[in-house]
């Protein structure tokens, strides 16, 4: 008899961070108000929304841009650093508790079944965040803000992501909260998983309206599909 060999090659599953593994949304927000306050801009959670996946530098030139306020580069280093400072000190008070529901289970049935667990993240606070979670032992490979020239949604940080593994791209799955994210995970021809609103995210291949909708057997085709 004919032994069939199938493609059994490990998959790479990519998360972003803010929004899918921890909601770090609320900090973000919690500071960035702060400064719009102290600038006289009003920054609704609405406007918040807009920030998700975004840069630091874009999220302040786009609340900036809401109270038609013109700055030097000077007074935006300032502002980016008195930002950051206070996100931080949100971070720095962060532990386990704070993983979404869950994400979790999902981490460790990857992890179990010898797969690739990947961070693919617009943050340049991804690192300490995964400690202060606990979970950065998970990860085969870390991509965050610091290593990446291109914002989503262009590819480049999920594509950086599936060569630290030496997965290629038709074997990485991404999951995203944000509509840049998920473009990115598209153009970067992954499969694409949603984590949100199906209005919003509804570019997706697949959507959950959280980890806690997604079935372990779910995961299990994931792994078994079998790429050509
Ligand atoms: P930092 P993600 C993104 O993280 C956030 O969604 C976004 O709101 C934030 O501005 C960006 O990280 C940069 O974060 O100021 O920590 O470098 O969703 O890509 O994990
Ligand atoms: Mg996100």
């Amino acid at each position: 008899f004919r032994i069939i060999k199938t493609d059994m090659a490990k998959k790479a599953f990519i998360f972003d961070l803010d929004g899918v593994i921890v909601d770090t949304a609320k900090y973000h927000f919690l500071a960035w108000q702060r400064l719009a306050a102290q600038l006289g801009i009003e920054f609704t959670p609405e406007h918040n929304e807009q920030l998700k996946g975004v840069s630091r530098v874009r999220s302040l030139e786009i609340i900036l841009a809401l109270g038609n306020v013109e700055a030097s580069q000077e007074e935006k280093n300032e502002w980016l650093l008195q930002k950051n400072t206070e996100y931080l000190a949100y971070v720095e008070e962060m532990d386990e508790s704070e993983i979404l529901p869950g994400v979790m289970q999902v981490l460790d049935y990857l992890k179990h079944h010898k797969q690739n667990i990947v961070l693919g993240s617009a943050s340049k606070n991804a690192k300490p965040i995964l400690e202060k979670a606990k979970i950065i032992h998970y990860f085969d490979a870390i991509v965050d803000g610091n290593d990446v020239s291109n914002a989503k949604p262009d590819p480049e940080v999920f594509l950086q992501g599936a060569n630290k593994v030496n997965d290629s791209a038709k074997n990485c799955i991404v999951f995203e909260d944000s509509v840049a994210g998920i473009q990115a995970a598209n153009l970067a021809n992954m499969i694409s998983i949603g984590i949100g609103e199906t209005e919003i995210l509804h570019e997706a291949d697949y959507i959950f309206n959280d980890f806690t909708f997604i079935d372990l057997s779910f995961i299990e085709n994931l792994i078994n599909e079998k790429c050509v």
